[in-house]
């Protein structure tokens, strides 16, 4: 399989809710096309940002089909399709498919008993889909990254990079040197993104880039030209911000940010919290203090 590796700031997205938690299809086509307003490289659905899990099969369905039409080809997508069942991602990795997705991703499988299990699931998501890139999601620290990777290579053919959210960038430089030009290694902790970059990590996913999509824009463009000073002082300042959603429940705070965006996409689905009625004034002030407007705007 031909390879292409992807590149740059790819936002999480963000599936806003209708109040019974289903899928806002308008205002998903509307946070699409603003963040491709904002020259973002790719989008990432229904991952944990994304609430993937929180949802139903017809409404992670819903959400691919309504993102990949409303892209239209201008920039790649992935979806997320990782799910408890085995048998159930394999459906949603058809369906991205289907409609035309760029790739799939997916998390480790939750109830596995033994690093085999997390074989099987991967091996038969990723053969479900043989003409599309396949990439495991790895959070740092639980599993062995490296070895995973390496396994995984030798015996899934589409296998075609990871989505490593950790914060080691030793462990990070060592994934992205199992692979060749098509390989590509998102990284997934928004805090560390130029970091990753710096010891070359060729884009990155995350939350916070449905909020601040020019500055992660802008990170990429200065690692691009070898001005590493400025990517460095852009990551400082973006989080601040991050620190400020940390502080207060990063997806009740996410979505109440989008709010002050002009975007309201709803809240949280159930049991992540949405940000308390009492808090939300003070939230506004600490972001204003962040510098949150001036680093949205970009
Ligand atoms: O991978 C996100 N990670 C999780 C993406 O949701 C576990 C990140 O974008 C974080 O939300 C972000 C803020 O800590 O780095």
């Amino acid at each position: 399989m031909d390879l292409r590796q992807f590149h740059g700031a790819w936002p999480a997205l963000v599936t806003p809710a209708t109040d019974d938690g289903g899928v806002d299809v308008s205002m998903l086509a509307q946070l699409t096309e603003y963040l491709i307003g904002k020259g973002v490289d790719g989008l990432y659905l229904c991952g944990s940002t994304g609430e993937g899990v929180f949802l139903s099969g017809p409404e992670r369905r819903q959400v691919a089909e309504t993102v990949v039409k409303q892209v239209a080809g201008r920039i790649p997508v992935i979806v997320h399709v990782g799910t408890v069942a085995t048998r159930h991602a394999v459906m949603l990795a058809q369906h991205a498919q289907e409609v035309g997705a760029d790739g799939v991703a997916s998390i480790l499988p939750p109830f596995r008993r033994s690093p085999e299990e997390t074989l099987i699931h991967y091996e038969a998501i990723a053969a479900s889909v043989p003409g599309l890139p396949f990439y495991p999601y790895l959070f740092g620290g639980e599993t062995d990254a490296v070895a995973l990777m390496q396994e995984l290579l030798l015996r899934i053919p589409n296998v075609a990079g990871a989505k490593y959210t950790g914060s080691n960038l030793y462990e990070l430089r060592a994934i992205i040197e199992l692979g060749d030009q098509g390989w590509t290694i998102f990284s997934g902790m928004d805090e560390q993104c130029a970091f990753a970059g710096m010891v070359g990590s060729p884009a990155n996913i995350g939350t916070t880039l449905n909020l601040m999509p020019g500055v992660y824009r802008e990170i990429r463009v200065s690692l691009d030209g070898g001005d590493l000073g400025r990517a460095r002082d852009l990551q400082l300042q973006v989080n601040r911000v991050t620190r400020v959603l940390h502080h207060y429940g990063v997806f009740g705070a996410l979505f109440e940010a989008l709010r002050v965006l002009g975007m309201d996409c709803g809240e949280p689905r159930l049991p992540r919290a949405p940000m308390l009625a009492e808090q939300r004034a003070q939230f506004h002030a600490a972001l204003t203090a962040a510098g949150f407007s001036a680093l949205a705007s970009m």
